[in-house]
């Protein structure tokens, strides 16, 4: 069975709401593994075997360890066209995977330069200032998420929900963490409400424990 190693809230419920979708589609379970960050369980030798750059998400199918949630995500969906993980027609595909890519790739990084400057420089004026300046890049990254959202009819590649959504709902719940008060993005904050209410991203917010909005005024 696979086995999911996750934190929630990280990055992880990407290929979490994935593997909901394909027990919603096919009935195959998976094996939910909790990885506790704060604790350093990410930083052991024995995940540290299986994952080397001691992150989630960590896939591990039959003993083997597969990492990265693009290359998690698009291997689910290869397993399981079915299940809806990304379109099935080639370009709307090849679009899907563009956009998630660029989740992977450029906004996400950009969160973890606000959430954990201490991975990208020394001192306490220097981490201010990559908060400051990556903070406000984020916002702009999550205004053009905004307005993919309001091209893409109901979900962002159409009919039915998959990764790329449950990527913009992690992103938007990480814009609370820095500051970024969801209800200045209205679209996106009621779509992420809807998008909440989805069986699949349903369950996989109630087994990491997740409340929808992380925004707390000074
Ligand atoms: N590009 C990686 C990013 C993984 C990543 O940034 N994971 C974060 C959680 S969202 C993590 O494990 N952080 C703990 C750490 O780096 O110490 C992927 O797609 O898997």
């Amino acid at each position: 069975m696979n086995e999911l190693h996750f934190a929630p809230g990280a990055c992880s419920f990407v290929p979490h709401v994935a593997l909901e979708l394909v027990k919603t589609a096919t009935g195959q379970d998976f094996t939910p593994r909790l990885v506790k960050l704060h604790k350093g369980e990410h930083q052991t030798p024995e995940y540290l075997a299986l994952n080397p750059d001691g992150q989630v998400p960590l896939l591990v199918v039959d003993g083997r360890p597969l990492t990265q949630v693009v290359a998690i995500c698009d291997w689910l969906d290869r397993c399981h066209p079915d299940a809806g993980i990304l379109p099935s027609e080639p370009w709307a595909r090849a679009q899907a995977m563009s956009a998630m890519a660029w989740m992977n790739s450029t906004v996400h990084p950009t969160f973890t330069h606000v959430f954990m400057p201490h991975k990208f420089a020394e001192g306490e004026l220097s981490h201010a200032e990559l908060r400051r300046f990556n903070a406000a890049s984020y916002r702009g990254y999550l205004e053009r998420i905004q307005s993919m959202i309001e091209k893409g009819s109901p979900w962002l590649f159409g009919e039915r929900v998959g990764a790329v959504d449950a990527y913009a709902l992690t992103l938007l719940r990480w814009g609370g963490m820095a500051k970024i008060d969801p209800a200045s993005l209205p679209a996106y904050k009621a779509w992420v409400e809807r998008l909440a209410e989805t069986p699949a991203v349903a369950a996989a917010l109630e087994r990491e424990r997740l409340p929808l909005h992380t925004y707390k005024p000074d």
